[in-house]
């Protein structure tokens, strides 16, 4: 095919996909843009059932707030980029792992299935306890160094289990008060 053909045939292909577009305007009208716009203000649902979430920590992170949970800090399922609550499937396995590039120690340790508390409550804190993220208070990934990743928890029941970070949790995260806190959603 030759230049000049190939560009032909690309012209025709591109006025046959805005024929396409035109005749789609005739259906449901514009059904898919607030469905795009709730997936930006909520975090997708990861499905971790067979290959556990690398949930990362650390500060470079800073703050989202979440439409439903309001603000949380510090822990996403990107590498780099924003906090987010995290939403998996029931039955998925995660584990964290502290890349922060300040290099500081962080945790994440459950705080149950009700609300943020007013300070740090759980029961381990530092110590590495539990392998199943639930509405206890007692998991927690215990100290984790600069690059070390956590034990691999398995995502409980559904419901919502707010956890944070013995060092850095202070208390309910606001937007602008730097609370070490996030929330996993099980659904
Ligand atoms: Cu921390």
């Amino acid at each position: 095919m030759t230049k000049n053909s190939l560009s032909a045939a690309v012209g025709a292909a591109v006025f046959a996909l805005s024929g396409c577009a035109a005749h789609s305007d005739a259906g449901p009208p514009m059904s898919g843009l607030p469905q795009t716009q709730d997936v930006a203000l909520e975090s997708p649902v990861i499905d971790a059932r067979v290959i556990p979430l690398t949930i990362h920590v650390g500060f470079d992170h800073g703050e989202h707030t979440d439409r439903t949970f309001g603000p949380v800090y510090f822990y996403s399922p990107l590498v780099s980029g924003t906090a987010q609550v995290i939403r998996v499937r029931t039955g998925s396995k995660v584990v964290f792992v502290n890349d922060d590039t300040s290099g500081i120690p962080h945790t994440a340790s459950g705080f149950g299935p009700t609300s943020f508390p007013a300070q740090f409550d759980n029961k381990s804190g530092m110590r590495r306890a539990g392998t199943t993220i639930n509405s206890s208070l007692t998991w927690s990934t215990g100290t984790l160094l600069h690059g070390q990743r956590s034990q691999t928890f398995t995502i409980g029941a559904r419901g919502h289990y707010f956890f944070g970070c013995a060092f850095h949790y202070t208390t309910r995260p606001t937007a602008v008060n730097g609370s070490m806190g996030d929330v996993i959603v099980s659904m």
